[in-house]
Parts: structure tokens; sequence; C-alpha cells
């Protein structure tokens, strides 16, 4: 069985969305992965086929019910992988993560809407809490694609290379160096010597070099850590 992706979602129809296009579209087309939804509506019970209410102990918006989004979480139960709980009070989202992620079976997200989702479904399904970052959306599901879109591309074949996740050993540690493509000259701008060379150990060097220039201007926070893991041998996760 391939990694399955199962999204608990009030608009199913916003997957695959941008997920079916290029690599991870031509994963899914290959059966690389697969990629389910389950429409949190269609566990609601009464005739209005209501999700949400008001919030106990007054305040804006509304939460979304436990009896429906506790039905659509137990119906998700027989699908592989943990469940995952997107919002903005999570751990923070990472590479490291995404490796995690592609390590298991599958994930199963869960997707909120309005206020979120009444506490007592996440205390009691152990969902895993997790944001894609320090600002708000108005629903997980933008979440859940960005999430899946870093897992896919590191499953075994999605990305033509079956060693996975690109040619940088340095991944999820470095910022990207720069790229150039022909023209070598454009708007008289020339692309660096070291690239036209040939010398692919020289190329090898020159691109780790400004990728640490890089990094260590832009991002003091991954620059000190990747210091730290040289410095120990490099294994620790942030
Ligand atoms: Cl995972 N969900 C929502 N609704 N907003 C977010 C988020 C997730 N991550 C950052 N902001």
């Amino acid at each position: 069985q391939p990694w399955t992706a199962t999204v608990l979602t009030l608009f199913p129809e916003a997957f695959p969305g941008l997920l079916g296009s290029s690599l991870a579209g031509k994963g899914l087309e290959r059966d690389l992965w697969r990629l389910e939804t389950l429409d949190i509506r269609g566990f609601a019970r009464d005739k209005h086929r209501s999700v949400d209410d008001t919030p106990f102990g007054g305040g804006a918006g509304m939460v979304m019910r436990p009896d429906v989004v506790g039905a659509a979480v137990e119906a998700s139960a027989e699908s592989p992988g943990p469940l995952v709980y997107l919002s903005p009070r999570g751990r923070t989202f990472d590479q490291a993560m995404a490796r995690e992620f592609a390590e298991e079976p599958g994930l199963r997200l869960l997707c909120g809407r309005y206020e979120g989702i009444d506490e007592r479904v996440l205390e009691a399904s152990g969902a895993r809490e997790v944001s894609i970052g320090d600002y708000v959306l108005s629903g997980g599901e933008v979440a859940a694609q960005v999430v899946l879109d870093a897992v896919v591309r590191l499953l075994p074949g999605v990305m033509g290379n079956e060693a996975s996740g690109g040619d940088e050993s340095f991944e999820g540690d470095l910022l990207e160096y720069p790229h150039y493509t022909r023209p070598a000259e454009w708007q008289g701008r020339s692309v660096p010597e070291v690239l036209l060379s040939g010398h692919h150990e020289r190329v090898r060097q020159w691109r780790r070099a400004r990728a640490e220039d890089i990094t260590e201007r832009r991002r003091p926070d991954l620059w000190h850590r990747y210091l730290e893991r040289r410095r120990t041998g490099g294994n620790e996760e942030g």
C-alpha cells in the first residue's frame, strides 16, 4: 500500500488543488502516493447538516462540534498514519518533521475552520497539532497542502532521483545557493566562471560557500545551528 494522505475537511473540493500538478501530481498518477478526503459535513446528523455551534462562555465566532468532528475522526481510524490537526498553536512544521512524516505509512490531516475544533476531540483523539508558521490562516486546508507538498516530494520515486529530496546534502540546514541557466550573459550580467568550468569539485565547493554566506547573512538562527551540528558531528534536531 502506497503512502496515503487522508484529509478530513469541510472543503474536499479544495484537494488535490495544486498537488495535482507537476511533481506531486505525477506521483499521484503513478500511484506512488494516494490522496483521500473525508467530508466532515457528511458526519452531521441533524436536518440542517450543521457542523458548528456558538462557543460556551460567549465570544466571537463558531466552534466545530465534537460529535460531528469526532465521528469523522473515528471514520478515519482505519486509514494509515498519525492524526495531525493543522492549527496555528501547533508545533512549527519544518524539514525534520517532513522527513518523519515521510517515514510514516501515511498521514490523517484534520482541517479546522471557524475559531477551531472543540478541545475534547483533540484530547480524546491524541491528535498532533502542527502549525506552518506564525500567522493566522482562515482554515487548515492550505496548511495541509503545504505539509503534503513538503512530505510527498521526499517519498521514494516522486522526485526523479531515487535518492530523494534533491542533490543538496545540506537540505534544511543551509539556504539554497544561487542558480543560473543560459544565456551565459544576460543584460550585461555574466554567470560565475566556476559554473562554466566543468570542474565538478570546484562547483560543489563554490555552491557550499555561497549557501553558507547567504545563510549567515540572512538567517543567523540556521547558521548557528549549522555550526553547532558541524562541531558536534551533526545529528541533533532544532
Ligand atoms: Cl496549520 N492552520 C491555520 N488555520 N492557521 C495557521 C496554521 C494552520 N499555521 C499557521 N497559521
